[in-house]
């Protein structure tokens, strides 16, 4: 019997060799339902064969406001650049996995302190892992944001690691996909739509779902889908993160480099040219690093005494009060009663709120704890 690796293998075979359209996207919607499906197979095998004395990890300590991790191939210039960046000195050398392993450093900029993680280079086939590259994938799946750090003079770079990522279930730059997929206990699948759908039909839609084994189901579509939206949903363990670009060694890069390098980088991202040789685009990193995180600020006022308007908490645009109270102290959560809030997230001044409330950049807060 052909392993799972082989599989998966012939399915995408199968892919590459069908052309797309109307008629044949239902089966190649299928086929990618299928190839999921063994995926998620194989990594659960894996992590079984990992918890009986596999391969370990990369230890990371997470720390600081937000997490960066820098990929790109070997000798890109990863190390010389969080150098640069942080107080950490990474070896730097002139041939290939000078890094081995995941070395942190922290960035102070603009009132928050960001962790920035340089991890050994990555290469095609990392995410059936080829070159510790399930380690390497662990490690930018739980950061915060993917910074790409691309050499000028290697075409291929970009698309190849993209992919990489993208098979080990990233999804950079994008919404999560409004699909939502209940198990019935009988009447087969049925697909509801708040939206036209232009993609797919119905029928299309519920064999993507039996290929993961459900034959009972509401799918519930709240925007125009694909089929690889479905399949996302139905894997469940896809990671929606930022991410942006920087082009390393402008240095030694001509006119017509430069211009090569950016034609293969995706349109609409965040792209920033940089040399960790002489410096040249180092400080506008920082800010590039800052701007893209999406970071918000927070302004405290403790109980009974006036609001500290100069120097607000930074903290990133998705928080809630709860990861305010988990910032500022242990005991904080603890003894949480009730918060304030007044200003853009506040429906009026000071209205009353729980741990689950939405922040917004430039919100007045107060938390009111108990005594003990
Ligand atoms: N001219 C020039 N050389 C650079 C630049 N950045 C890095 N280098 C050189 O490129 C080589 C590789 O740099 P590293 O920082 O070790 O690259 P890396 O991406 O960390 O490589 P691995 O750890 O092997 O994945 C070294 O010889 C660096 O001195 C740059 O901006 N300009
Ligand atoms: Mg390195």
């Amino acid at each position: 019997m052909a392993t799972i690796e082989e599989q998966i293998k012939s399915l995408e075979d199968e892919i590459s060799k069908t052309k797309y359209n109307k008629a044949t996207q239902g089966h190649i919607g299928k086929l990618k339902a299928k190839i999921a499906a063994l995926r998620q197979k194989k990594e659960k095998a894996q992590a079984h064969s990992r918890s009986s004395g596999g391969a370990k990890g990369f230890e990371v300590k997470k720390s600081g406001d937000a997490s960066v991790a820098l990929v790109g191939f070997p000798s890109v210039g990863k190390s010389s650049l969080i150098s640069q960046l942080t107080e950490v000195e990474s070896e730097a050398g002139n041939f290939e996995f000078t890094t081995l392993t995941c070395i942190p450093g922290v960035m102070e900029h603009r009132g928050a302190n960001i962790q920035i993680l340089d991890l050994p280079g990555l290469i095609k086939g990392a995410s059936e892992g080829k070159g510790r590259g399930r380690e390497i994938l662990n490690v930018i799946r739980g950061s915060d944001m993917v910074l790409y750090v691309i050499d000028p003079f290697q075409k291929s770079h970009f698309k190849v690691l993209d992919d990489e990522l993208w098979k080990s279930g990233m999804r950079l730059n994008q919404t999560p996909p409004q699909v939502f997929i209940t198990r019935t206990r009988r009447g087969g699948i049925e697909v509801r739509s708040t939206v036209e759908q232009t993609n797919l039909r119905d029928e299309e839609i519920q064999s993507i779902v039996r290929s993961f084994g459900i034959v009972s189901a509401t799918v519930t579509l709240r925007t125009d889908v694909t089929d690889d939206h479905i399949v996302d949903t139905l894997a469940g363990n896809r990671v929606y993160s930022r991410s942006v670009v920087v082009v390393n060694k402008i240095d030694l890069a001509t006119h017509e480099d430069m211009e090569n390098a950016h034609r293969m980088l995706p349109g609409g991202w965040p792209i920033l040219n940089v040399s960790a040789k002489t410096g040249a685009g180092i400080d506008e990193m920082k800010d590039f690093i800052f701007d893209n995180l999406g970071f918000m600020s927070i302004f405290l006022k403790p109980q009974g005494q006036e609001a500290d308007l100069i120097e607000p908490l930074i903290v990133k645009d998705t928080s809630t009060v709860r990861d305010v109270c988990v910032k500022l102290h242990r005991d904080f959560l603890r003894k949480f009663r009730y918060a304030r809030v007044k200003g853009p997230s506040a429906k009026f001044d000071w209205q009353r709120v729980g741990l689950d409330h939405l922040l917004k950049d430039q919100d007045l807060l107060t938390i009111i704890l108990r005594k003990s």
